[in-house]
């Protein structure tokens, strides 16, 4: 397992400099992934796993979209659950980034949440995209952790460098190392990088928001336009408008 050495929960967010992003992009070209420290701010944290035992309990596929997930917490559509969320898909510290390797007019394709539950939640590793790794990156994930990521309570696995490869995934899993990503952290990954989802034994909780976001152009996972209500189109900034591609 590798360990993520965390100066704890923090009051206040961190302010990125170049050298921050230019580490980011480097772990993030070399190994598949990165880890941000402090996006979310202790109060934040608070507020998110509010709302997220709310978006659990209200999640809907018919009014969000996507299907529900057998063995978590589950819910799509996270942006039209609560205003709190909708600033998220431009914070600098993780939509710098984005940009950096998915072209400044990046946008969100899908905003999910889910949580293992006890004794489940064990996903074969696998690869969320597809394309060859000779090709400018597509897709990013970003893994946001609402509460600490451990082992015991299923923490993701990745294969560190697996997104220059072809291996299949489903045979990595002796390479593969389980991430301990505390809350307020974002893990974000290059989608071709072999990852899961782990089985949570201890059944603590463990939310976390996957913001995916793709080149501008690519069609979203979640059609924002189609699964936003009209009062909440109609609230966000111009910026998050475009991030969102509702125009
Ligand atoms: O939440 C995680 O640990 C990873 C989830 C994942 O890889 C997926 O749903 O495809």
């Amino acid at each position: 397992m590798e360990a993520f050495k965390s100066p704890g929960i923090s009051q206040t967010r961190p302010n990125l400099t170049r050298d921050d992003l230019a580490f980011h992009t480097n772990q993030f070209d070399r190994n598949g992934y990165t880890i941000i420290a402090n996006a979310l701010t202790k109060a934040e944290l608070v507020t998110a796993r509010r709302l997220l035992n709310e978006a659990y309990e209200s999640y809907d596929p018919k009014i969000d979209g996507r299907k529900r997930v057998e063995g978590y917490r589950y819910s799509a559509n996270i942006v039209n659950k609560d205003p709190f969320f909708a600033p998220l898909i431009a914070r600098d510290e993780v939509y710098s980034l984005a940009q950096q390797v998915l072209g400044r007019d990046c946008i969100l394709s899908s905003f999910n949440t889910l949580e293992p539950l006890k004794n489940q939640g064990h996903q074969r590793l696998h690869r969320d995209g597809g394309h060859p790794p000779s090709e400018k990156v597509a897709a990013i994930n970003t893994l946001w952790a609402a509460d600490d990521m451990e082992p015991e309570n299923g923490a993701t696995r990745v294969v560190p460098g697996s997104h220059l490869g072809n291996d299949p995934a489903a045979e990595m899993e002796e390479q593969a190392v389980q991430l301990a990503v505390p809350a307020g952290h974002v893990l974000v990954t290059n989608t071709r990088v072999v990852h899961g989802a782990s089985n949570n034994p201890s059944g603590r909780r463990r939310r976390v928001m996957h913001l995916y976001y793709v080149r501008g152009g690519i069609p979203q996972q979640t059609d924002q336009k189609q699964y936003l209500s009209d009062q909440v189109q109609t609230s966000l900034s111009p910026e998050l408008r475009r991030i969102l591609a509702l125009d």
